[in-house]
């Protein structure tokens, strides 16, 4: 039989099955060892196969069509596979409580772009921001040339947003961001219904108190899937050497050739077209300083 992770619990990983029905199901030995590189062999949104000996077993893992992938803190060596087979990334950041931290969203943005999985934004709590013109004019400025997409939201108000909702709309979407931006918010404001799913703590799934503790699939809508992760503090790359770093800068891409070495770093070299699209305004400052600061933690 197959189905769809939809979420783990230490060792333990619900699944839906195609008939729309959940099961818990825990993993057949030999397959932890199979991605011994990953903290975490099985994740949300992966399909597999499964079996039913005293309990139900997952007994394999299908190919992933993509995954968004981070270094496990702590440990160089291993890679933290956040969601498998997903559409496009959400990186949801707040403009204020907490204020939004570039250098993360950055690092998602790379990592989307290395794996080829559309990227959008979504910047909340515009409701708390007094100068908002001049704020959302800033990350345009910033974000327009490497993103699929802008959002800016007051999560709480009740008005529809049919926009906002129509990106999550047939697809499976992986939100990212740091705790307390509006991740959860995000989802029941887009579906209220599960508002009350979310929020519950007793559950023999959310042993924590008002937090997500790991990864879970909501179906938001027929056809519509978000997953809502933990709070990250931070995003360290993973499988992304410093000579290509540059290609998964979006707004860098079109320069790269003009450059005259090609495994040009837009440092120090003489002729780099890279440096001369930053000093002539079509390549962010601050996308460029994003760029060198990554560069020097990959060395
Ligand atoms: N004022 C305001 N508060 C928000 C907005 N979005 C979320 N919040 C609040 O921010 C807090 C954290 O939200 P939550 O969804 O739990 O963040 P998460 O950790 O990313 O899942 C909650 O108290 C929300 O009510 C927004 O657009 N405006
Ligand atoms: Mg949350
Ligand atoms: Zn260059």
């Amino acid at each position: 039989m197959k189905g769809r992770v939809t979420k783990s619990v230490g060792s333990t990983y619900q699944v839906k099955l195609d008939d729309g029905s959940f099961i818990s199901a825990s993993l057949r030995g030999k397959l932890r060892l199979i991605e011994s590189k990953a903290t975490n062999p099985v994740v949300v949104g992966d399909f597999v196969t499964i079996d039913k000996q005293d309990e139900w077993v997952i007994t394999a893992v299908l190919p992933r069509l993509n995954k968004m992938t981070r270094s496990a803190i702590g440990n160089d060596n291993n890679e933290h596979v956040l969601a498998a087979n997903v559409d496009q990334v959400v990186i949801v950041s707040s403009l204020t409580k907490p204020a939004p931290k570039f250098n993360f969203i950055d690092r998602c943005l790379v990592t989307a772009q290395a794996y080829r999985i559309p990227a959008i934004l979504v910047f909340t709590k515009v409701d708390l921001v007094k100068q908002i013109d001049e704020e959302i004019n800033q990350i345009r400025s910033l974000y327009s040339g490497c993103t699929d997409g802008i959002f800016f939201e007051n999560l709480l108000s009740d008005s529809d947003g049919k926009l906002f909702k129509s990106v999550f709309q047939n697809k499976l979407s992986s939100l990212t961001g740091l705790s307390g931006v509006g991740k959860t918010t995000l989802i029941s404001s887009i579906n209220p219904d599960l508002a009350l799913r979310i929020g519950k703590t007793s559950d023999k799934w959310n042993q924590g108190k008002h937090t997500t503790s790991n990864a879970e699939l909501f179906e938001v809508m027929e056809n519509s899937f978000i997953i809502d992760t933990p709070g990250l503090r931070e995003f360290g790359l993973r499988n992304i050497e410093a000579y290509e770093l540059s290609h998964f800068f979006r707004e860098m891409v079109p320069y790269l050739e003009d450059c005259k070495f090609s495994k040009c770093s837009h440092t120090h070299e003489p002729v780099c077209a890279v440096k001369v699209a930053v000093e002539k305004g079509h390549i962010h400052p601050l996308r460029y300083e994003s760029y060198l600061q990554m560069l020097k933690d990959l060395d």
